[in-house]
């Protein structure tokens, strides 16, 4: 084969690798959710009766389950999973009375009538305090709060340097930042998309995918309320590259 051959084999098989990620879409794959990934529901009395999750495939309800665990990783729904066939949706109800200001956790798993291929993952949604002491603690809190934070750097088999950060890397709200540089100094230009993804294995939580903002060149930041219990957290950064392959790179953190 002469270069040019090779050159579009190598092509082919550089695509074929950044479209395996689209392939995870498949399947019963969500559409909808109530409450929304990553809302922040105002006050205890706007939170919903139930979470609902629509899919493009019908769940095979003696396979498929949702579970709403609070930052105790106790849960909070009643155990009532159904499944509306027509709306190819799974819900759940959820105990008002154990709905108190704080950060939720949704874990599903759907088999698909369709195909009989199982997926699954988590999301994140939260409940403001909304009470006028609460608002003055907070203020307090953060006046005296000493920042401590995450912060790591990787290099890359391929010459990348991977700045990780989070603040204030603790349950609830977090802002996760990355920073990519060639080890010359200079920022990575040739960034598709950075996906962040959250599991912790111990609580069975995850996964919960993300995708992150670009704010500058090889800038990326993302806001969200992700670290949803204490202990430890693998992050798995993708940062997908225009005609390079992806990098992958996991972080593991304890949350206390
Ligand atoms: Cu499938």
């Amino acid at each position: 084969m002469n270069s040019i051959v090779i050159t579009f084999f190598a092509i082919l098989f550089i695509m074929g690798n950044s479209l395996s990620l689209l392939q995870v879409y498949g399947h019963a794959s969500p559409i909808t959710y109530d409450p929304s990934p990553n809302e922040i529901i105002d006050s205890i009395q706007s939170v919903p009766d139930k979470v609902t999750i629509s899919f493009t495939e019908s769940p095979e309800p003696r396979a498929s389950s949702i579970k709403v665990v609070n930052s105790n990783n106790e849960r909070i729904d009643k155990n009532d999973l159904q499944v509306l066939d027509a709306e190819k949706s799974l819900s759940i109800s959820l105990d008002k009375s154990k709905v108190v200001p704080g950060t939720y956790t949704v874990d599903w798993i759907v088999l698909s009538k369709d195909d009989g291929h199982i997926t699954k993952g988590s999301y994140v949604f939260s409940v403001a305090d909304d009470s006028i002491q609460n608002q003055q603690q907070q203020v307090q809190q953060n006046s005296t709060e000493v920042s401590s934070g995450y912060s790591k750097n990787v290099t890359t088999p391929d010459n990348m340097i991977l700045t990780f950060d989070i603040s204030p890397n603790k349950v609830g709200q977090n802002t996760f930042n990355l920073f990519t540089t060639h080890t010359n100094g200079t920022a990575v230009e040739n960034i598709r998309n950075v996906f962040l993804e959250f599991n912790n294995p111990t609580k069975s939580l995850g996964p919960i995918a993300d995708t992150m903002d670009k704010i500058d060149s090889g800038k990326y930041s993302s806001v969200g309320n992700y670290l949803s219990q204490n202990g430890t957290w693998e992050i798995k950064v993708t940062v997908q590259r225009i005609g390079d392959y992806d990098i992958n790179q996991q972080f593991d953190i304890e949350i206390k």
